[in-house]
C-alpha cells in the first residue's frame, strides 16, 4: 500500500572565495578585498496539498541544488544558490537510505506546508579579504567553497484511506471492504476478527477511493478498551466515515449512539466528520421483518440510514455512490498545528582534523585546511608561511605532533604535498 521511490540529492557546492587586493589611484597598497563565495542551496522536501503522487521522480532520480556564486575582487560576495523544492503528497514519509543496516525516516510529512531539508548546501569559501591579520596584511590565503551533502532518501507514500468504516466488531465492516474492494480480510462470526486497519481501493465508475476498516471499536475505546485506541488516529485524517450496525443487534440506532460517543470522546473533531449509516445483514429474514422500525428510530435520532446486505451485496452500489458523491463535497481535513521545518544532518561537521600514515607520508584529513589548500595558489613562499599559521589554528600541528612527524618527514593533505619544517 505503498508507492515508493529512491532518489539521491544533493545540496549545492559553496562558491570559492576570491583572492584579490584593492587597486585604487591615490591608494599604492591597497588591502585584501576577495569576497566570500554564496553558500549552495539546500535540497528541502515539502508537502504541497496539489501534489497527488510520487510520479515526477520516477523520471528525476537525480536532484541537485543549484551552486553558490564564487566570491568577487572589491569584497564582492557570491550569490547564494537557491535551495531546490520538491514537492510531494502530504502523507509522504521521508528516509535516509542506509548503506549498512536499516533506514531511518527523518520526517513525516503529515501537513500541507510541512518540509525537511535533506540534503544542507556547501557553506561559500571565504575570501581573502577575511585572513589580514596584523602581521599579515596582504594574505594571499582563502577558502574554496564546501562540497553540498549528498544522501540517498527514499519517499514513501502511505496511503491516508479518504473513507473510514467504523462500527462495532462483528456487524460485517470486513464483508463489506471484501466486496467492493481487491482486499482479503479475514472474516469470521466473532468479534476482533480485524486486528487493525485495512484499506482497500474502491471504483465507482471513473472515480475512486480509499477505504479503511477501522477495527475494534468497542465501549470505552477512548480509555484503551478493545483495540479501537490505537486506531481512532487513523481516522482523524479520513474525510468522512460509514458507519456500519448491525440490523440484527437489539438496537441498532443506540449501537451507532454509543460509538459516536467513543469518537467524541476521543476527539470531538471525530464527531463532526460527516457519517453515512448502513444498516448490514438485511438478508437474515428477522431483519428484513424490522426494517420499517429501524428505519424510524434512526429518523427519530435525526439520521436517515441506507439498508444493505454486505453477504448478498443488496444496497451496496447505491451505498457507494452515495459515498463518492458525499466525498467530492468534502475537502480534506487538515490537523492543526503549527508548520514545523525539519533539518537532518546524517554526516557530523567541523570534524577535528585527523592523522594517518600511507607508506612515509602523514595524510592529513582536516575538511577547512583542505578547502584552503584547494582555493590558494600554494607556490608562492608567502603563502607557505601563511599556511603555517593555518596549520596551528585548525589544530593540525597538534595533531601532526601526536603522530610522532618529523623534521623532513612528507605531509598530504588534499591534493598537496610538502616536507614538514
Ligand atoms: N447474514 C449476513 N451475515 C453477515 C453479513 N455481513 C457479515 N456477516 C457475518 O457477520 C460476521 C462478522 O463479519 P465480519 O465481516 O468479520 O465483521 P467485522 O465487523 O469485520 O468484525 P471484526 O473484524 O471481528 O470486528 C461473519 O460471520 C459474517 O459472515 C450480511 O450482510 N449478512
Ligand atoms: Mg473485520
Amino acid at each position: 500500500m505503498f508507492d515508493r521511490v529512491e532518489i539521491v540529492v544533493t545540496g549545492g557546492k559553496g562558491g570559492d572565495g576570491s583572492v584579490s587586493f584593492r587597486r585604487e589611484k591615490w591608494v599604492p597598497f591597497g588591502g585584501p578585498a576577495g569576497g566570500d563565495g554564496g553558500d549552495g542551496g539546500d535540497v528541502i522536501v515539502v508537502a504541497d496539498s496539489t501534489v497527488t503522487s510520487l510520479k515526477a521522480f520516477k523520471q528525476k532520480r537525480y536532484c541537485r541544488a543549484a551552486n553558490g556564486r564564487n566570491g568577487r575582487d572589491k569584497k564582492r560576495h557570491g550569490k547564494n544558490g537557491e535551495n531546490l523544492i520538491l514537492t510531494v503528497p502530504v502523507g509522504t514519509v521521508v528516509s535516509y537510505k542506509s548503506q549498512i543496516g536499516s533506514d531511518t525516516i527523518i520526517a513525516d510529512l503529515e501537513q500541507a506546508g510541512e518540509q525537511v531539508v535533506v540534503a544542507k548546501g556547501g557553506k561559500g569559501g571565504l575570501g581573502n579579504a577575511h585572513f589580514a591579520t596584523s602581521t599579515n596584511q596582504a594574505p594571499r590565503i582563502a577558502e574554496k567553497g564546501e562540497e553540498g551533502e549528498e544522501n540517498s532518501i527514499i519517499l514513501e507514500l502511505k496511503l491516508i484511506a479518504d473513507v473510514g468504516l467504523i462500527g462495532y466488531p462483528n456487524v460485517g465492516k470486513s464483508t463489506l471492504l471484501a466486496a467492493v474492494s481487491a482486499a482479503r480480510p479475514k472474516i469470521a462470526s466473532y468479534p476482533f476478527t480485524t486486528r487493525e486497519p485495512i484499506l482497500g481501493v474502491v471504483e465507482v465508475g471513473q472515480r475512486s477511493f480509499v477505504l479503511a476498516e477501522i477495527p475494534g471499536l468497542i465501549d470505552g475505546a477512548h480509555l484503551g478498551r478493545g483495540l479501537g485506541h490505537d486506531f481512532l488516529r487513523h481516522i482523524v485524517r479520513t474525510k468522512m466515515l460509514i458507519h456500519l450496525v448491525d440490523g440484527s443487534s437489539s438496537s441498532p440506532a443506540e449501537d451507532r449512539a454509543k460509538v459516536n460517543t467513543e469518537l467524541s470522546l476521543f476527539d470531538s473533531a471525530l464527531a463532526k466528520k460527516p457519517q453515512l449509516v448502513a444498516v448490514n445483514k438485511i438478508d437474515l429474514p428477522q431483519v428484513r421483518a424490522r426494517l420499517a422500525e429501524i428505519r424510524d428510530s434512526f429518523a427519530v435520532a435525526g439520521t436517515r440510514a441506507l439498508f444493505v446486505s454486505a453477504a448478498t451485496g443488496e444496497g451496496i452500489p447505491e451505498l457507494m455512490a452515495e459515498t463518492v458523491n458525499r466525498l467530492q463535497s468534502v475537502p480534506r481535513p487538515e490537523a492543526g498545528g503549527k508548520i514545523v521545518r525539519k533539518v537532518f544532518h546524517p554526516q557530523p561537521r567541523g570534524v577535528a582534523p585527523r592523522v594517518h600514515k600511507e607508506g612515509d607520508t602523514f595524510v592529513v584529513t582536516a575538511p577547512e585546511l583542505e578547502r584552503i589548500i584547494a582555493g590558494t595558489d600554494m607556490v608562492s613562499p608567502q603563502v607557505r608561511r601563511e599556511l603555517g599559521r593555518h596549520l596551528v589554528r585548525l589544530g593540525v600541528s597538534r595533531a601532526l605532533a601526536k603522530a610522532g612527524v618529523k623534521s623532513g618527514d612528507r605531509i598530504r593533505c588534499g591534493n598537496f604535498e610538502w616536507e614538514w619544517e
